[in-house]
């Protein structure tokens, strides 16, 4: 394949690294903290979790001698699970640099399509050369991705089969909260069998939901949001030239709102709905419309027929009637499977339902456009999650404004024009080449992923830290998967998972774009950050995004 100046350039970027990761890494010293706990339901979990519950938090410390651990020949398979995320191949370049530091002999196996290829024993041995054709680069196509759950017996002892098949000492699983949950499952499957096989996560997700005290961003974020915000700021600056449209733009984030707050933080836009917000304020649909038909008779007035409005992904969960509404349908098509699988025109369905739905979910279900409705029953994922990057919200939410402002013009109350653009950021942002920061962040979870294999941990996420300092002074590590889980309802019963982090009301990100949004409703406020920098002032090319900067305070 032929390859772009830029990608030339960027297979010669050396990733930085925390001073602990940078020095000799045959000397780092593991140190292991006090037990730790989950934050809820932890009888439970202690119960699921027999042999890997409540393990002490890892932290990496530059040594003065070598550590025989750390020189062992390994071999390890990695996984890359669920959406692509700008990064991904830097984990995998961290991880191999970190074995073959650690010893030459050790191998890297990658396995192709995701969870999939550990099942079915597709993997590829992944060499020096091959490694270096993947530096800095964003995608996940070094070995491909894909989003099979690993849930059946059978599934587990194929696993197994594999692990053994490549005499392999660990497997190091990159994925979101769906596949890190996985992970937990996998490592306490191997306990209990008697095998000494590890299994090491690493924290991927654009989505920016798999967050915690030790976790404090996941990688993709930083990359998908400036992609966004470039692709944004591009769009305001037409909208300020054209001065005739409203842009609809539904910004990709499954359920949390994380990306559509960055990319607001970043951009300045007129409206930005905040699912979580929505959720909490218990605001119906119509609500919802309102909210956004405020701007655009507030700016009319003002003769600007024209504006940005940003949708998160997932908003549609949020609004409690729809949220009932697909939880009664998740119950009802999961029980009713073999049913409904056979119904396959929309009408046959909305019959079946009229017959199985509670009265007002049937009603609320009727009141949606049916090219909605119809959405709304697609198939869920492998994990049970609607797939939300297929509901054309943008869509709903634009047409339901239009029908509101013909009112409100009967009512005198709006005397503007309404013409409107539809937009869906979501694939444009997942494999961009990463930022210098995921570069950087990337590379460190590799090596950190590296560490705690050889230090014999398994159950565990990788886990870099203080990432708003410069990344010498970053602290890297790991912590028990255990530590990040609850039980939740998933197909019809309990399960344990690793809680999503949704945007809180009360943290520092929502509070500074709170703060400014009743002025960016009403007067062109936008911003235009522009591309990604990875060449430049430090101030330009390696700042974390403002979530990070806003919730640890830094200006
Ligand atoms: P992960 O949670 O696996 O990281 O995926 C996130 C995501 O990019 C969401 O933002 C989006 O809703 C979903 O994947 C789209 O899924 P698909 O890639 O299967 O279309």
């Amino acid at each position: 394949m032929e390859i772009s100046t830029l990608q030339k350039a960027r297979y010669a970027y050396q990733p930085k690294l925390p001073a602990s990761l940078s020095g000799e890494l045959t000397h780092i010293v593991v140190k292991l903290g006090e037990p730790t706990e989950a934050a809820t339901d932890q009888a439970d979990l202690k119960m699921l979790f027999k042999y890997s519950y409540g393990k002490p938090i890892a932290r990496f410390e530059a040594g003065t001698a070598v550590n025989s651990q750390l020189t062992r020949q390994l071999n390890v398979g990695v996984i890359l699970s669920g959406g692509q995320a700008p990064g991904g191949h830097n984990v995998i370049a961290g991880l191999f640099d970190g074995l073959n530091k650690g010893n030459p002999a050790s191998k890297l196996y990658g396995f192709v399509g995701g969870p999939s290829g550990l099942i079915e024993n597709k993997s590829l041995l992944i060499t020096g050369e091959l490694m270096d054709q993947y530096r800095n680069t964003g995608g996940f196509d070094l070995i491909t991705s894909g989003r099979t759950k690993i849930e059946t017996p059978e599934q587990f002892a194929a696993a197994l089969k594999t692990a053994k098949a490549l005499a392999l000492n660990a497997i190091v699983v990159i994925g979101g909260d769906d596949s890190n949950t996985n992970a937990a499952l996998l490592a306490e499957y191997f306990i209990e069998k008697g095998e000494a096989i590890q299994i090491i996560g690493c924290p991927k997700t654009i989505d920016g939901d798999l967050k915690h005290e030790y976790i404090e961003a996941s990688f993709g974020f930083d990359t998908a949001c400036k992609t966004y915000s470039e692709l944004i700021g591009n769009i305001e600056r037409d909208a300020l030239s054209a001065q005739k449209y409203w842009y609809f733009i539904k910004l990709m984030g499954r359920s949390a709102s994380h990306i559509a707050l960055e990319c607001a933080l970043q951009t300045h836009p007129n409206v930005c709905l905040i699912s979580e917000e929505v959720e909490a304020k218990k605001q119906s649909l119509a609500q919802v419309v309102e909210q956004v038909c405020d701007s655009i008779v507030k700016r009319a007035a003002n003769g600007e027929n024209f504006g940005v409005v940003l949708i998160p992904e997932g908003l549609i969960e949020f609004i409690p009637e729809i949220k009932t509404l697909i939880a009664e349908l998740n119950d009802v098509m999961a029980k009713g499977s073999e049913e409904f699988a056979k119904l396959h025109s929309f009408d046959r369905r909305k019959a079946w339902l009229e017959k199985t739905l509670r009265a007002d979910t049937l009603a609320t279900f009727n009141s949606l456009p049916g090219e909605i409705a119809a959405q709304l029953l697609m198939d869920r994922d492998p994990h049970g999650n609607v797939q939300v990057s297929l509901i054309a919200t943008e869509h709903l939410l634009s047409a339901m404004a239009g029908h509101r402002l013909v009112e409100l013009k009967k009512a005198g109350v709006y005397k503007g024009k309404f013409s409107v653009q539809r937009h869906f950021f979501g694939y444009e942002g997942r494999c961009a080449f990463p930022s210098n920061f995921d570069a950087d962040y990337c590379y460190a979870l590799g090596m950190s992923a590296f560490v705690l294999i050889a230090a014999g941990l398994t159950g565990y996420l990788a886990s870099v830290r203080n990432l708003t300092s410069s990344a010498s002074e970053w602290i890297a590590g790991g912590i028990p998967l255990t530590m990040m889980m609850n039980m939740e309802q998933r197909h019809g019963s309990k399960k344990p998972v690793i809680k999503k982090a949704l945007v809180t009301l009360d943290g520092a990100p929502f509070k500074a774009f709170a703060a400014e949004r009743d002025t960016w409703a009403v007067k062109s406020s936008f911003l235009f950050p522009g591309a990604i920098q990875y060449y430049g002032p430090s101030e330009v090319c390696d700042q974390p995004t403002m979530t990070l900067k806003l919730e640890q305070s830094i200006k």
